[in-house]
């Protein structure tokens, strides 16, 4: 087996590699991949030290039996076609292409086996805020039909990369200008992110609403977001309201939940620090009034959960049904 990293410097792209590793992957050959910048850095793999090349479309004309992408939307756009055409399976991280129809959106959880047969071609890794409620939500969705969801995201910088990161951590040293975040992060709530549409919902509302509905097959859900930065560095959480079509009772939601695959559900409260670093999406805080609307909050690692973990699970379940 042959893989790469594209984005190999970057939060994620590290992550998966440290992911592959605790997944006991263990390919012929691996290439870690980044810009100009950092061509000759070292990633260490099982125990090997590596040299990061310089992406370039020479080299992704090269067969990988998988790349694992995660530098960007631009970059993708420009590079994944290129190792698609060659044959390689590319599991991109990146918006670039999660909305193309000709291209499978994967929580391997819920929609798994839309990798059976896919010889090779792009393989699109949702965002982080959409995978863990979904992941929290699947089962509820079988059992009772989702009608709608109203949801607030409370999300980490890490979310952004280490540019966002670094920026919380330089603001925390001393007054620095927002650059990465539109208004200053450290001590502060900042109800954009991504860049705001026309319909005035930002980017990355949107794709909670699109990538939603095509992961879970439907359309039709309603799904309301509003998504907040907050000056956490890993996981992010969410404050999520769902309308059923069908009646429930609060044991069989709960159950419901608990039937999730990597979902814990629990009475206690799980914030941040106590998900971070786990590959588990926990669910708690259930409440309604009636038998059609609950609240919930959830928690997970957005870079594991939401990025590199899930990507390593495309990997695996690919492997598997192929
Ligand atoms: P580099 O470290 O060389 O800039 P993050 O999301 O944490 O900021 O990481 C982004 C990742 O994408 C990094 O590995 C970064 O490499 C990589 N990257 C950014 N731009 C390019 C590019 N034009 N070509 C290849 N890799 C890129
Ligand atoms: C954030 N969710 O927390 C974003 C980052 O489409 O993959 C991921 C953007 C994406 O800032």
């Amino acid at each position: 087996m042959k893989i790469a990293v594209v984005g190999a410097t970057g939060e994620v792209g590290r992550m998966m590699t440290r992911v592959l590793q605790e997944r006991n992957v263990r390919p012929d050959e691996i290439s870690f991949f980044a810009s100009a910048r950092s061509a000759g850095e070292g990633v260490e793999f099982y125990g090997r030290k590596h040299r990061v090349k310089e992406l370039t479309e020479e080299a992704m004309r090269e067969r990988y039996d998988y790349l694992l992408f995660s530098a960007g939307a631009a970059v993708s756009r420009q590079y994944a076609p290129i190792a698609a055409e060659a044959g390689s399976v590319v599991i991109d991280n990146s918006s670039a292409f999660r909305m193309d129809p000709a291209i499978p959106l994967v929580v391997p959880e819920i929609n798994g086996d839309l990798l059976k047969g896919y010889s090779s071609g792009i393989v699109a890794n949702p965002n982080c805020s959409t995978i863990q409620m979904v992941l929290a939500l699947y089962r509820v969705h079988e059992r009772y039909g989702i009608r709608s969801i109203v949801v607030s995201t409370y999300q980490s910088v890490s979310g952004a990369g280490k540019n966002g990161m670094n920026e919380l951590e330089d603001q925390m040293r001393g007054h620095i200008a927002p650059k990465k975040f539109v208004k200053q992060i450290h001590l502060n709530v900042v109800p954009q992110i991504g860049s705001l549409l026309e319909n005035g919902f930002t980017d990355e509302e949107m794709k909670m609403v699109n990538e939603t509905r095509k992961i879970l097959r439907d359309p039709d859900i309603s799904v309301w977001p509003t998504t907040v930065r907050v000056p956490v560095l890993y996981c992010h959480s969410e404050s999520i309201f769902t309308e059923t079509r069908k009646p429930f009772d609060l044991p069989g939601i709960e159950a419901a939940l608990e039937a999730g695959e990597h979902v814990v559900f629990s009475r206690d409260m799980f914030t941040p620090l106590d998900a971070a670093g786990t590959d588990l999406t926990y669910v708690g805080r259930v409440r309604a009034f009636d038998d059609t609307r609950f609240l919930m909050w959830n928690v997970a690692d957005n870079i594991r959960v939401g990025a590199a973990t899930n990507a390593v699970r495309i990997l695996l379940k690919h492997r598997e049904l192929n």
